[in-house]
């Protein structure tokens, strides 16, 4: 491969001289050179080769046991200014950060080879797209980039002579969790990872340039990186209405890309195109309008719980080409994970290598699990049976709404509308929602999560909700804003709505509100439905259920108000005058009405 890209070749000679791999080695984008890999990876053991009948294509990895989610506590910011990070990042300067991480890169890859990933985010030659390439020493990393970007020697011709990149060095070094560092440096368009294999950390086209770094330029430049689905939603006419939605992570998004509707909707005909799972970045265009690509080109989704129910259109496309981390290995070579469709295995390998079958439980006597609860598949987006025509679109896709969702048991109602952008924008910046696997952390306790973004902004938050207003001003043609909980629960602990499919009854309401097709009920925290507009046919949901789910209880929000307050006081006096003016006349409406 010929490289034309000066500052590209002095960069890659020197970081290898401080790694000091045996070898370096130019990712082509080829299918002859990924064979090759994948060969060599199989007989080193990092990764093992599912049964090619009954998954073609289809390879297995296990990471190590303590690298099997993201460390937020281990990820920074490295800024000259502690400010310029914000409360909600962990910070470090960056020449203590390079000097720290330094020292665990030096010598890290002796006996290894070094690989030189060039990778474009988004379609090449998009003025969306960003360029960055990937040094490392991992072929599971490889082969994951194979499917999350486009990756290879175009990218290369695409950055020509001296076309701007992201800097991404990662390393595995000795996958020691007291040596391991995520660290950003947006000012240096740089990323570098070490210590870690697990994918959140070291894909680094996903969360660390395509979130923090990438809304850390989209806030120079003008657009939005956003922690996003992208989904469009056709009806009867043909027509297809766009809309994109942010959940922290593990809480959906990659069901609600994909759903099947309801049988109670079918006679509406509704078909759903899956644009993406993760990201999303959003433009204004000269029409006025907010568009938005995924630069992603695979989905890095969590298994569990992924069955015919609940997902049948990603378990069609993870039949093949499909790379599984940290599920359970049958003896047949295919793979099976709790919750996932026909009878349990009667014993198989689990994703910490040990022979594992259901009868077998931990010292408190629970069942161990067989795969990973934050166990992934790595899939092309191209093989999901609901991929839009328009995801390499190097335009994107026009947006009509935007959804904010947390998992929460109570307080939040099932839907509720802003009733403008600025409102929006502080229905975003009041996130808030229970831990789950895919991050270390005490599952289950309710954090702030403020546009699902509090690990992937690259800069201070307060900046942030700025610039989301500023945003606002800007487009002519302003997508809708909408905040959704499909978790809230009985006192039981019963969840009060099915989800999955049936999510499609409240998405069908929002589409009708953006569109200004039907009235709403003002309540003090927003829009929520009549409940005639929400279409149930089919569903056996009670009348009493229904009212729970749109129950709005003033003092569990004053309550929840008092509380913003305090996640609000950490920015400091730096949270914008309009969030402010929203966050009191929240609390006024609450105590008059
Ligand atoms: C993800 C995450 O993997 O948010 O998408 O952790
Ligand atoms: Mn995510």
């Amino acid at each position: 491969m010929q490289i034309k890209h000066k500052e590209l070749e002095k960069w890659v000679s020197e970081m290898s001289k401080l790694c000091n791999p045996d070898k370096i080695i130019w990712i082509e984008g080829s299918k002859a050179q990924k064979e090759k890999l994948q060969y060599e990876a199989i007989s080193t053991g990092e990764i093992i080769i599912l049964n090619q009948k009954i998954l073609p294509g289809c390879i297995y990895h296990r990471t190590a046991l303590n690298d099997v989610a993201r460390t937020e506590n281990l990820t920074y910011i490295c800024t000259p200014e502690r400010e310029d990070a914000g409360p909600t990042n962990n910070w470090m300067k960056p020449e203590e950060a390079y000097t720290k991480a330094g020292s665990i890169f030096k010598n890290s890859m002796v006996g290894r080879t070094m690989y030189v990933i060039p990778f474009s985010m988004g379609p090449i030659g998009s003025p969306f797209s960003k360029i960055g390439v990937e040094l490392t020493d991992s072929i599971y990393v490889v082969l994951n980039m194979l499917i999350m970007t486009n990756a290879g020697e175009k990218v290369l011709n695409e950055l020509g002579e001296n076309g701007e990149f992201t800097k991404c060095l990662h390393s595995k070094a000795d996958l020691n969790i007291e040596r391991r560092l995520i660290l950003h440096f947006p000012q240096d368009n740089t990323i570098w990872s070490v210590g870690s294999g697990y994918g959140g950390n070291v894909l680094l086209g996903k969360k660390c340039l395509s979130l923090r770094i990438a809304s850390y330029m989209g806030r120079s430049e003008g657009w939005m990186a956003e922690h996003m689905l992208i989904l469009g939603i056709e009806d009867k006419s043909g027509e297809i209405t766009y809309i994109t939605a942010a959940f922290p992570s593990a809480c959906g998004k990659t069901n609600l890309a994909m759903l099947i509707p309801p049988d109670g909707l079918k006679r509406k005909s509704y078909k759903i195109w899956t644009v993406g799972d993760d990201i999303a970045w959003m433009r204004i265009r000269k029409d006025g309008s907010l568009w938005a690509i995924n630069p992603e080109t695979g989905f890095f989704g969590v298994v569990p719980g992924t069955n015919s129910k609940t997902n049948p259109n990603a378990v069609k496309t993870i039949q093949s080409n499909t790379i599984y981390t940290n599920v359970l290995l049958k003896e047949d070579k295919t793979v099976w994970w709790e919750g996932a469709d026909g009878t349990m295995p009667e014993s198989g390998i689990d994703w910490t290598g040990k022979p594992w079958t259901p009868y077998l439980k931990d010292n408190d006597g629970k069942p161990i699990k067989g795969a990973n609860p934050n166990s992934r598949f790595t899939t092309p987006i191209k093989q999901c049976p609901t991929a839009s025509k328009l995801v390499d679109d190097p335009n994107g896709v026009p947006i009509s709404a935007i959804i904010f969702g947390g998992r929460r048991a109570s307080l939040a109602p099932l839907v509720y509308q802003s009733f403008n952008w600025q409102h929006g924008v502080f229905l975003g910046s009041i996130m808030a929602s229970e831990i789950t696997a895919a991050q270390y952390g005490a599952q289950g306790v309710v954090r702030r999560d403020p546009m699902a973004m509090v690990p992937f902004c690259g800069y201070n938050m307060a900046d942030y909700f700025k610039h989301w207003l500023e945003m606002g001003k800007k487009i002519k043609n302003q997508p809708k804003i909408f905040h959704v909980n499909w978790f809230k629960t009985d006192d039981s602990g019963r969840f009060l709505w099915p989800g999955y499919g049936d999510n499609l009854r409240v998405l069908e309401w929002i589409v009708e509100r953006s569109k200004e097709k039907i009235d709403a009920v003002k309540t003090p925290i927003g829009c929520i439905p009549y409940k005639k507009d929400i279409d149930l046919t089919g569903l056996d949901l009670s009348g009493n259920d229904l009212d729970r789910l749109l129950e709005i209880k003033n003092d569990e929000w004053l309550k929840e108000a008092r509380d913003i307050k305090d996640f609000y006081t950490k920015f400091g006096d730096k949270i914008s005058v309009e969030l402010q003016f929203e966050l009191n006349s929240l609390i006024e409406r609450l105590l008059k009405s």
